[in-house]
């Protein structure tokens, strides 16, 4: 048998029927520079409590799976260089061998299935790649949204991906995607993909309806929730488009790819945009978080 260590706040959260929400770590470790990774992480946690739910931040910590972190491991995380990147094919290996590694959106579906948790807030999935036709490169999050029973909440998909390959493909899984409060799916930095949802809904109550019902259909997988960033803090397409574009260029002509594509990227359009990427990133995991508590508190109701 295998150990999944729940932090104290996740045991008495799950003893008193509180609602509880899910976070990744490898946003923490690939996703964003540290400072800011620890401040995030910690900001969004107190989104969730403030928002009348208890985070769980999942990770593998020497080979132990953890709901929930308690604060110096949280910080000792994010501090912590050359973490593994942990997604559905990594995850038993490092814990088998006793490894230290960040869970992706296909991980921590998997760690918050296993603890019993039904939502989970994240930035944005992976997806199909541009070129995947080519490449292949498609991210097992979207097998995963296929097979596990957890409501993620993400800005949608980055415009590094293929948006419309993406849906595509989690239309043929049988994942709904919903956008909430507008018809268009959204595109991480900017609100607008420029392609419609195949779902959409106004509120949390119907989507946590709408998790409940697959249940009662026995319908494996989980949900999609594209929840657009406030905005304030958007980028808007056009200024986003060019960067992304140098930034895919870069990653062609070194060579990039697997698990290594997502986090240059990232790091590549965070230097590019001199760090304006990271703000929008910020401001759209903390709304996100607050709108997974919201569809929390409505299942746990
Ligand atoms: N999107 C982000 N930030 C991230 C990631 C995606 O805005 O940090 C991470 C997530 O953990 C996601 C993973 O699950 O990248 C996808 O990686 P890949 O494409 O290698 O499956
Ligand atoms: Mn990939």
């Amino acid at each position: 048998m295998f150990s999944l260590k729940k932090s104290a706040e996740l045991i008495a959260a799950q003893e008193a029927g509180k609602p509880v929400v899910a976070l990744e770590s490898t946003i923490i470790t690939h996703g964003m520079p540290y400072p800011q990774n620890l401040e995030t992480a910690r900001m969004v946690e107190d989104d969730i409590r403030a928002a009348g739910a208890v985070p769980a931040t999942m990770a593998v910590i020497d080979g132990q799976l953890h709901a929930g972190l308690e604060a110096e491991e949280l910080e000792a995380l994010a501090r912590a260089k050359d973490v593994a990147k942990l997604s559905r094919a990594d995850l038993a290996a490092c814990m088998a061998q006793g490894g230290t590694g960040a869970t992706t959106v296909a991980a921590t579906m998997i760690a918050a299935r296993l603890a019993g948790i039904s939502v989970f807030a994240t930035g944005g999935i992976g997806g199909v790649h541009r070129g995947a036709e080519d490449s292949f490169d498609i991210s097992a999050d979207l097998a995963e949204l296929a097979q596990t029973a957890v409501t993620v909440v993400a800005a949608g998909a980055k415009a590094i991906l293929d948006i419309p390959k993406t849906l595509e493909v989690l239309e043929t899984n049988g994942v709904p995607v919903i956008a909430y409060g507008q018809a268009a799916f959204p595109a991480f930095w900017s609100r607008d993909s420029g392609l419609t949802a195949p779902l959409s809904m106004n509120s949390a109550a119907e989507i946590a309806a709408s998790h409940k019902m697959r249940a009662l259909l026995g319908l494996p997988g989980g949900q999609l929730v594209g929840n657009p960033v406030p905005e304030v803090e958007e980028i808007p397409k056009s200024e986003i488009t060019p960067i992304i574009g140098k930034a895919l260029t870069e990653a062609q002509e070194q060579g990039i790819s697997g698990k290594a594509v997502t986090p240059f990227l990232l790091q590549r359009i965070f230097e590019l945009t001199e760090g304006r990427s990271l703000v929008t990133n910020i401001a759209l995991v903390r709304n996100n978080a607050r709108l997974a508590a919201e569809i929390a508190r409505h299942l746990a109701a």
